[in-house]
């Protein structure tokens, strides 16, 4: 491909992203985050182990079926999600391998617009379906509580655009929905009495302006995680995708704070996880994160939501 093309290619996305505050790149992109089927078939059988520890309850780090939101708890057998896949005790090193990738890193630095000595490393999990039950999470703005005022909602989203979160479907995926916009736009009053509640949507459809997002093997989908969005998971199907964010260091770190220490992540501070990391790179990213914990040490956690 000439190189003026990927520039134009790269530009869509990116503008398209700074936009409607999502966009989808799909797995035969030139800047598709997977660059092989044998890096897609490594993950896949990562996951696969990874997943069957959590449902056996061998890995205790997961998402709850019942709780929409951290701190997860224990209170059904059943998962939605794996936490920490880059976790050292996991002993899974195709995750941190592929979130330190260039791939990966190429795609954020272009969404975030910021150059890899800003990045700040952050989350890193897995989105499963859940065996016996179906479950859904809540129209919700990832640190926006449901019932702040417009004038909140304002505030909280202008100071937005320091991280990026993405999912990548290893499996068919349409599990999510967005309100394209909505990262830059207060709820109107109908977007807003459909979300200022606890309580998941009956049809994610009937919110204005709702679209769902589609994902076959291998694509991504990058979101602003404070767009409204929500997610339905069927226990009749198959979920494995990866569900991952990064911060922009640079342009401060420390409003994502709450947002990401509420995962319990003191494991990251350990320096065998610090010295299994594949590159310089990415040790210099945790340190951002560490600077983070740092500088919030002696705090109490608070939760961006509850429920
Ligand atoms: O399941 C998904 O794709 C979205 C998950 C989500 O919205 C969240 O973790 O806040």
């Amino acid at each position: 491909m000439h190189f003026r093309d990927l520039n134009a290619i790269k530009a869509y996305y990116k503008t398209f992203y700074d936009k409607y505050g999502y966009v989808i790149i799909p797995s035969n992109a030139p800047i598709s985050l997977i660059p092989s089927y044998e890096a897609f078939f490594k993950l896949q059988e990562s996951c696969e182990r990874a997943i069957s520890k959590t449902r056996s309850g061998e890995w205790p780090h997961r998402r709850t079926v019942g709780k929409q939101f951290p701190p997860y708890g224990e209170d059904n057998p059943d998962s939605w999600g794996v936490q920490h896949l880059m976790h050292f005790e996991l002993q899974e090193w195709a995750f941190a391998e592929w979130y330190c990738s260039d791939r990966v890193l190429d795609a954020v630095t272009l969404l975030l617009g910021c150059q890899r000595e800003d990045l700040q490393m952050e989350l890193f999990n897995l989105l499963i379906n859940p065996t016996s039950h179906d479950f859904a999470l809540r129209w919700h703005r990832d640190d926006v509580r449901e019932r702040a005022s417009y004038d909140e909602e304002v505030h909280a989203l202008a100071k937005w655009h320091t991280g990026i979160q993405w999912n990548t479907a290893l499996y068919h995926d349409e599990c999510l929905y967005v309100v394209p916009e909505s990262h830059m736009i207060p709820r109107t009053q109908a977007q807003r009495s459909l979300s200022r509640t606890q309580a998941p949507p009956k049809d994610p459809m009937r919110m204005p302006g709702a679209v769902k997002v589609v994902l076959e093997p291998g694509d991504t989908v990058f979101y602003n995680s404070n767009i409204l969005h929500c997610a339905t998971y069927s226990s009749a199907t198959k979920r494995a995708t990866l569900h991952a964010c990064m911060g922009n260091a640079a342009r401060g770190g420390l409003n994502r704070a709450r947002n990401i220490l509420q995962h319990d992540l003191k494991w990251m501070k350990d320096p065998w996880f610090w010295q299994s990391l594949p590159h310089d790179t990415a040790k210099r990213m945790l340190d951002r994160l560490i600077d983070l914990q740092e500088a919030q040490e002696g705090q109490e956690v608070s939760y961006s939501l509850s429920g």
